[in-house]
């Protein structure tokens, strides 16, 4: 593809740190109308783990019942990919529930966290949820929610936990898978792509875009640096399953824009190479993954299966087999 033809030409002349400060300036001037006052309020302000990450006022989500409305957190849209996505950053011991309401308001039934609760002797996440360690339910009373832990599938790279997440004012109970991955250091990139892409294809097929659901939450530490990646890589690879012509689509140019929605998605050249590599070696292997990943649905009982354990179902939120609204 011509991603691979950019790649291999920007690794010849060690062009990554060029490219990456070009963004930085050319594109980053359009950034500069940009307003975050909310997230700067007196009220707010404690809420930010990071002085200098915070959501743009005009793509933050608003949470809606309560006497908060803030968390830093933001609506990204790739209309082009026909894809959503909220990204927040790893919760604090103050924001655990506000992060859980927003879960639930949201609709959202798919979690995506690629940061360590530590890395280096450094907090880098709050422990906002249940597992075999702690107690095996965590209660928010001021949000009226309670989570419940339901499993744990470890890996090597990567963890699934399910929960059950309960409004206690109306007793009604929903299924969140949680997907970890615990292989990522912070400003960094994973050692090789094939890991991640298969973590990628595990997220898509448990229902993360159902469009019946709210968008999936997806968070590090800060919410930008690789949840930014994560979104870059997902969402060209849908656009290149479904264009005719891939030529027309420019990595920069989306990254540009999903910049627009919430400050400094992708921290380091490491991982704007990485997005590259992993979007070409996607190109190579997602159809073979694919294939594995539909054996392994066929499973009876497995930990992979979707929010309604119908296989069919997440069938149609995989790769190439999802229907775009046009
Ligand atoms: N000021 C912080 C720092 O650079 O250390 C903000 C920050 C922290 C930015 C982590 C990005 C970070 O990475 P990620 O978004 O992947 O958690
Ligand atoms: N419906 C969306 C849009 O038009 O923006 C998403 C979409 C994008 C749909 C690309 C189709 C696309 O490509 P193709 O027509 O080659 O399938």
């Amino acid at each position: 593809s011509h991603l691979e033809e950019e790649f291999e030409k920007i690794e010849r002349e060690h062009g990554w740190s060029a490219l990456f400060h070009k963004l930085a300036t050319e594109h980053g001037i359009r950034t500069l109308e940009k307003k975050n006052d909310i997230a700067l309020m007196n009220t707010n302000r404690a809420l930010n783990r990071f002085r200098d990450v915070l959501p743009y006022d005009d793509t933050r989500v608003r949470l809606n019942n309560g006497p908060i409305d803030y968390i830093n957190a933001s609506f990204i849209n790739v209309p082009l990919a026909n894809r959503r996505y909220i990204l927040t950053q790893g919760p604090l011991p103050t924001t655990s529930k506000h992060f859980w309401q927003m879960i639930w308001e949201q609709n959202t039934c798919v979690i995506v966290m690629l940061t360590k609760l530590m890395e280096k002797g450094c907090n880098k996440c709050w422990l906002y949820y249940p597992d075999y360690s702690n107690d095996s339910e965590l209660i928010y009373n001021d949000v009226g929610l309670k989570v419940t832990f339901v499993s744990e599938k470890p890996g090597p790279c990567y963890t699934q936990r399910k929960f059950e997440l309960t409004n206690m004012r109306t007793d009604e109970v929903r299924c969140i898978i949680h997907w970890h991955y615990t292989d990522w250091p912070d400003h960094g990139a994973p050692d090789s792509a094939q890991p991640f892409l298969e973590f990628l294809m595990a997220v898509r097929h448990s229902g993360a875009f159902d469009s019946r659901y709210g968008a999936p939450v997806l968070h590090c530490s800060a919410g930008i640096g690789r949840s930014g990646t994560f979104v870059l890589v997902d969402s060209i690879l849908v656009m290149l399953a479904h264009t005719d012509n891939p030529e027309e689509i420019s990595l920069i140019e989306v990254l540009a824009q999903i910049r627009l929605q919430r400050h400094g998605l992708i921290q380091t050249n490491e991982q704007l190479r990485f997005s590259y590599l992993a979007i070409v070696e996607g190109l190579k292997i997602l159809d073979e993954l694919e294939e594995s990943h539909a054996q392994f649905l066929d499973e009876p009982d497995n930990m992979s299966s979707s929010l309604e354990s119908s296989s069919e179902e997440d069938y149609n939120y995989g790769y190439k087999k999802q229907q775009l609204n046009r």
